[in-house]
């Protein structure tokens, strides 16, 4: 009998997979999941690819000032959520993790508030697009500069150790983090304190233009994990039951007080980097639809029709009922209104000064004398 500890071995040469681009099984074990679990991943996967899909065209109506588009992302950033425990582990996610957010409970009302800027926010507009957060979910808001949320998540985990209540964090970023100096100060010392904390990389082979044979001489990103004294997995992050079970896996290990561990999930992403990118500049097209033939979605529907578990009705009715979701997210966050110009003078500091009080009394009085309609 496979022990778990046996199952997935770190440092391979070829990436973990437990399906083929078929959908079949390929592993010598049993896979352990019930009927509702495999079907739930495949709803997170096509939530994830449609709402991202909206958002792209969101932006392209004036709607949405910026988009990182997450497709071919999603069986990574569902195997990572599913590994979570929502609410006692910690979430540290970037910008990309569209999938990954919606799939540990961020709710899409607030997503699409957050990406337009209404007040259907609750971060009342402060951060740019894209970048999630949510107490209630112990998920925190991402950060802009690439890598500087490592070492904060790597304080997290070791506050959870100090705690002993076993829980454990996940903390996710690019192939492109991995060149950032905040990112090898945080695993030096997550493997120095036996923290408990998983780094997953989405590795999409670009950081913008830049592609990983300029990022790094290593063979690959989990190889890294040697220096840092834990084990580093390579996993078909194309694969979302080889990006679940090996991220459940680590997960309980971490929370088991076994330390950290790194998994480099591959991936692609067939999107440009962002909203703001031209990626035709620096990748063929023929590049982009040899891996579209390689989309993780139809991918996991053959295995789960394999399984006799899908089938065209469960999919159109599953791609309806995902569409009117999002189409009243869209509606609501919409009609929740722009957030007042005037709210940036609010929350900056928990007693205003008389200078800043004077600033806010000065602004309204200017918007009131160009007409303009002021709350307060
Ligand atoms: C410290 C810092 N340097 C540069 C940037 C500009 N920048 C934004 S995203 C990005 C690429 C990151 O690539 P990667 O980590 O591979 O993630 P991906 O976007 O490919 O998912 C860069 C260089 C930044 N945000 N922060």
């Amino acid at each position: 009998m496979i022990t778990d500890a046996q199952r997935f071995q770190p440092f391979s040469d070829e990436p973990i997979r437990l399906i083929d681009e078929g959908g079949a099984w390929l592993a010598p074990f049993s896979c352990d999941l019930d009927d509702d679990t495999l079907i739930g991943l495949y709803r997170h996967m096509v939530l994830g690819r449609m709402v991202d899909e909206r958002l792209v065209r969101l932006q392209r109506l004036g709607k949405s000032s910026f988009v990182a588009p997450s497709s071919g992302h999603e069986a990574a950033q569902v195997g990572i959520a599913g590994a979570v425990r929502v609410g006692s582990d910690w979430i540290f996610p970037y910008y990309r993790d569209t999938a990954l957010a919606l799939a540990v409970g961020w709710p899409l009302v607030d997503m699409l508030g957050q990406m337009m800027g209404t007040r259907a926010d609750p971060a009342r507009a402060r951060q740019m697009p894209a970048h999630p957060g949510s107490r209630a979910l112990n998920m925190f808001t991402v950060a802009s500069p690439i890598a500087s949320h490592v070492p904060v998540a790597v304080g997290t985990a070791i506050a959870q150790k100090l705690a002993g209540a076993g829980d454990a964090t996940v903390c996710t970023f690019g192939d492109g983090a991995t060149s950032e100096g905040d990112w090898h100060a945080g695993l030096n010392f997550a493997g120095a304190q036996g923290a408990p904390i998983v780094f997953a990389c989405e590795n999409n082979r670009y950081a913008i233009s830049v592609d990983l044979q300029h990022q790094t001489g290593s063979p690959n990103v989990a190889a890294k994990a040697h220096a840092y004294g834990m084990p580093g997995y390579l996993v078909d992050g194309m694969d979302v039951l080889a990006s679940y079970l090996v991220m459940r896996d680590v997960m309980a290990a971490a929370r088991d007080g076994l330390g950290p561990a790194l998994v480099e999930l591959t991936v692609y992403r067939y999107g440009p980097h962002s909203s703001a990118d031209d990626d035709g500049v620096y990748r063929a097209s023929e590049e982009v639809a040899a891996w579209r033939e390689r989309d993780p979605i139809p991918r996991y529907r053959r295995f789960l029709e394999g399984r006799k578990l899908w089938g065209d009705a469960r999919e159109d009715e599953l791609r309806a009922a995902l569409k009117a979701e999002i189409d009243a997210a869209v509606k609501a966050s919409e009609a929740a209104g722009p957030v007042p110009v005037e709210w940036m003078f609010d929350d900056v500091l928990s007693r205003p000064t008389p200078q800043l009080e004077r600033q806010r009394e000065r602004f309204r009085a200017a918007r009131r004398a160009a007409g303009e309609d002021v709350e307060g």
